[in-house]
């Protein structure tokens, strides 16, 4: 197959931040992309319906002329959260999905929840509206290993969560392990995963072999080869449950270049080739509109897209930037590693 045509999908995770570096990354998500679930973990975080609707104001602003594409706002939860707000932004349409950062856990994650009790409130009165909760899996115990952060989530927080508040619809968010893959493919309901283009592609020995490479290194954290191929099993399953969140998280290479980098892999501008070399390896690229295009809005309980995106194998690689250049600074790419021949036309 070298041509392939599928509806125009969606990221249903991306960070596109705030004043230059927003305006610098948004027209690479909107060339392919119709809509995303845009993260709010803005500094200060997206926490009210009022800051969600002047940050949609700032992103469709940054929008070149003449493109379409729809922003679905989030809130940042907090233990301060109001359910009412909540209630409100959801009535409005304007507020698509609540994050759960567990406190500590990622970039600017800090105002994040302490105490799911504190939060409780607010998450029954989702589960009464059937608005999703997206989930950053890890535990920030500090005894508990890095890598084993993902798992001990599932076992001490979200199982306890999901029995406590059945109706409430979860995304568990870049999933990265098979115990993820296993437990979301084991609930019956109101549980689903996105899963990013990096974490099919790399595992830990990207980061670490050979000498440390910060443009790998995001949250969670790549692990092992075995969970690698989870990943990929499910995503390219075709099960409803899975769906692309691409993570996308633009910094500029001096924070990532450095004695601490920050967490974060840009992918917006090769994500789609990147799938699509992927799904051609595990032959399947039958089903790559289903997770980058179909799963995702039946989840969210939204129309699929009517505008359609071709892709085509083209016999030579495909040219694609190192960096780029924006406003606030150059922002690596993200490298998979192998020549990329399909192009998005
Ligand atoms: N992971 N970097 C960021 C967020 C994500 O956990 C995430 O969603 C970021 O820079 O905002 C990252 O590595
Ligand atoms: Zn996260
Ligand atoms: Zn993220």
């Amino acid at each position: 197959m070298n041509e392939l045509t599928i509806r125009r999908p969606d990221d249903w995770h991306l960070h596109l931040r705030d004043g230059a570096m927003l305006k610098g990354v948004l027209p690479f998500s909107a060339a392919h992309f119709a809509r995303a679930i845009i993260m709010p973990n803005l500094v200060p975080p997206v926490v009210t319906v009022a800051d969600a609707q002047s940050y949609r104001a700032r992103i469709l602003d940054s929008l070149p002329d003449g493109v379409d594409f729809e922003p679905l706002m989030t809130l940042y939860l907090t233990e301060a959260t109001s359910p009412d707000d909540v209630a409100a932004g959801h009535e409005s349409g304007l507020i698509k999905a609540v994050k759960l950062y567990p406190a500590g856990a990622t970039t600017n994650s800090d105002s994040g929840v302490k105490s799911i009790d504190r939060v409780m409130p607010v998450l029954e009165r989702m589960a009464a509206m059937g608005l999703p909760l997206c989930v950053h899996g890890e535990v920030t115990d500090a005894s508990v290993d890095i890598f084993d952060r993902e798992a001990v989530f599932i076992e001490r927080v979200l199982a306890p969560l999901r029995e406590r508040v059945p109706d409430l619809k979860i995304v568990m968010e870049h999933v990265t392990t098979k115990d993820g893959v296993d437990y979301v493919a084991s609930a019956e309901r109101n549980l689903a995963a996105t899963i990013t283009t990096h974490h099919l592609i790399i595992n830990r020995n990207a980061i670490l072999a050979g000498g440390i490479r910060p443009h790998y290194y995001c949250l969670p954290v790549a692990k092992r080869e075995t969970h690698r191929q989870a990943l990929r099993a499910a995503a390219t399953s075709g099960d409803r449950r899975f769906f692309l969140g691409t993570d996308s998280a633009p910094h500029v290479d001096p924070s990532k270049e450095c004695g601490c980098g920050c967490a974060g892999i840009f992918t917006a501008i090769n994500t789609l080739s990147c799938l699509a070399h992927v799904f051609e390896e595990e032959r399947a690229l039958d089903r790559l509109e289903a997770f980058t295009s179909l799963n995702g809005p039946a989840y969210y309980g939204l129309p699929v897209n009517s505008a359609t995106v071709t892709l085509k194998r083209l016999p030579e690689p495909i040219r694609l930037p190192g960096k780029i250049d924006t406003g606030a600074g150059p922002v690596t790419v993200f490298d998979p590693m192998f020549a990329l021949h399909w192009q998005v036309c």
